[in-house]
């Protein structure tokens, strides 16, 4: 039961009270707790339930007055590219006319335009085009971001956009997971080989990732204008031999097989799935594959079929949701406008597309110790100026963040 856990509560860094708390606890909606109250001790949370079952025993050096508000866990952006030099505004005025995606990355346009500004860019510069991007995830309650590499494609490049993810992360004192993949897009001097630069990507990019500890995860783009299954299996086999999680960009596009692709292989994640089968859905749910859900790409790309939300229910696969923070398929910062796209677009409950950016995309990520209110967990927390938790997926452009703590640290309070 909430509340129930007290052990030495005596000392406390902080709690929080006149609060209402959404645990993301299963059970109940929110897993919530009206009038709520929640003890920090050490960066992690200490204590968390009804406030009138806060032990007496309990001191806090600090307490915090929530202001009727509700207090979240801080939200995870599990899925972004964020990293990159660069515009894809002409681009996305030639799709306008008429274009489609995979027109102009045939053409030699798309990603592999980005990867031309990007590894003509110095870490500096990434480093200043990147800021901006991150700055306004954290303005949204976000305390743990994943970034991408690979617009990068070479060796020096791909590592040189890992470095920066770090150090971006870093310098704002915010968590990142950053994913290798290098299995992007085939760059220009492979053209016509890309079994070829499969090679170089995992006997060379993949080890030097991991003798740099560099890379958290591998991902790959499974996609006709990308890289075949055949290809993405010798990626993740080759991640596997240096112990690395493996998530798949999988059936945006077309059905090549990537869910169950994805589940053999134990992935962590299979992300966007508009045009995955229901083979590759249970699949998905007997590896306990999480399907990251990204609506910005599916409305930025106008694409007509949803990912198969009924489908992934029914099998009980679990639901995050990302910004894919990309500058060709979904240029997108705002975690909210992604909630509310979630449930207008894809049809996702307010509550279930809450949990895809706290405790789905904590589980998209392997972080079993974020994105719920309990005991033990890393004390990452967002407040909210809101009456109801439903208003952070309902209201179009709005943020009401009122107050921000990571790893037990006040960074803004009301
Ligand atoms: N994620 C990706 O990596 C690609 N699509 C997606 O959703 C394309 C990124 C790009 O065009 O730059
Ligand atoms: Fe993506």
């Amino acid at each position: 039961m909430l509340g129930a856990q007290v052990p030495d509560m005596s000392e406390c860094d902080l709690v929080v009270v006149n609060v209402a708390l959404a645990t993301m606890r299963s059970g109940i909606p929110y897993g919530a707790v009206r009038d709520g109250a929640l003890a920090v001790r050490g960066g992690r949370i200490a204590w968390a339930g009804a406030r009138a079952l806060l032990p007496r025993s309990l001191h806090a050096a600090v307490e915090l007055d929530g202001k009727g508000g509700w207090l979240t866990p801080g939200l995870i952006d599990c899925h972004t590219h964020l990293v990159y030099a660069g515009s894809r505004a002409r681009e996305f005025e030639q799709r306008l006319q008429g274009a489609s995606y995979e027109d102009i990355a045939r053409a030699g346009g798309g990603i592999v335009s980005t990867v031309c500004a990007t590894r003509a860019a110095s870490e500096a510069d990434l480093l200043r085009a990147s800021e901006p991007r991150l700055a306004s995830l954290l303005a949204e309650g976000v305390t743990m971001v994943e970034i991408k590499s690979g617009y990068g494609l070479d060796l020096a490049n791909e590592l040189k956009l890992l470095r920066v993810a770090r150090g971006l992360c870093a310098a704002h004192g915010v968590d990142v997971q950053t994913t290798l993949l290098a299995a992007h897009a085939i760059p220009p001097e492979y053209a016509g080989r890309g079994d070829d630069y499969i090679t170089l990507v995992c006997d060379e990019i993949i080890p030097a990732a991991v003798r740099e500890r560099l890379a958290d995860a591998v991902d790959a783009y499974c996609e006709t204008i990308a890289f075949s299954p055949a290809q993405v299996r010798r990626v993740f086999e080759a991640a596997q031999r240096e112990r690395l999680p493996v998530k798949l960009h999988a059936d945006q596009l077309s059905d090549l097989g990537g869910a169950a692709l994805a589940a053999e292989f134990g992935a962590r994640s299979a992300d966007h799935l508009e045009c995955s089968n229901a083979h590759g859905l249970e699949a998905m749910a007997r590896a306990g594959t999480v399907a990251v859900l990204l609506p910005g790409a599916y409305y930025f790309l106008r694409e007509q079929r949803p990912p198969p939300v009924a489908g992934l229910r029914a099998a009980g696969v679990a639901m995050a949701v990302a910004t894919d923070c990309n500058p060709g398929t979904s240029p997108v910062t705002s975690v909210l406008l992604m909630l509310n796209m979630a449930c207008t677009l894809f049809g996702l409950t307010p509550e279930e597309a809450l949990s895809g950016v706290t405790c789905n995309a904590a589980r998209a990520l392997g972080a079993s110790d974020r994105g719920r209110l309990e005991v033990g967990m890393q004390a990452d927390l967002a407040l909210w100026d809101v009456g109801d938790p439903a208003e952070l997926a309902y209201a179009l452009g709005a943020n009401p963040l009122a107050g921000i703590v990571r790893r037990g640290n006040v960074l803004r309070w009301p």
